[in-house]
């Protein structure tokens, strides 16, 4: 992503009787605040069929979760219906949620995942 450079802005020196430098142009410097990027969480799907240790696999692989969180989180979803894997940048989220529809494709599972801005 590029950085903006900061803004200048042309200030209207004061007039009248005392300005002294009447008819100058002062160039005021002021940092643009530069914003924290949105944040997305990739957020998986309960459904009858992909293996609870498929979804744990997955979990672990993709999702850099050890054996035991990646079950937890495995077994939230199976119970609630969803369940956060993961906060990522909007392009790191879509990417992994790719490779979860990806994987899941190739193991003939129809696992599914979806991507969500966090407030
Ligand atoms: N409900 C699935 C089963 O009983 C397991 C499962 C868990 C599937 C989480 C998807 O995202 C999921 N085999």
């Amino acid at each position: 992503m590029a950085t903006q450079p900061p803004s200048i802005s042309p200030v209207k020196p004061p007039e009248g009787p005392g300005a002294d430098d009447a008819g100058s142009v002062v160039m005021e410097r002021r940092a643009l605040r530069v914003q924290p990027p949105k944040m997305y969480q990739v957020v998986m799907l309960n459904d009858d069929y992909t293996p609870m240790e498929f979804v744990i696999a997955v979990l672990q692989e993709l999702f850099s979760k050890d054996r035991e969180t990646a079950t937890q989180i495995m077994l939230k979803i199976h119970l609630d219906g969803r369940g956060i894997c993961g906060v990522y940048s909007r392009d790191v989220a879509a990417t992994k949620v790719d490779q979860v529809h990806e994987a899941a494709l190739k193991a003939g599972h129809p696992l599914q995942a979806t991507l969500e801005p966090v407030e």
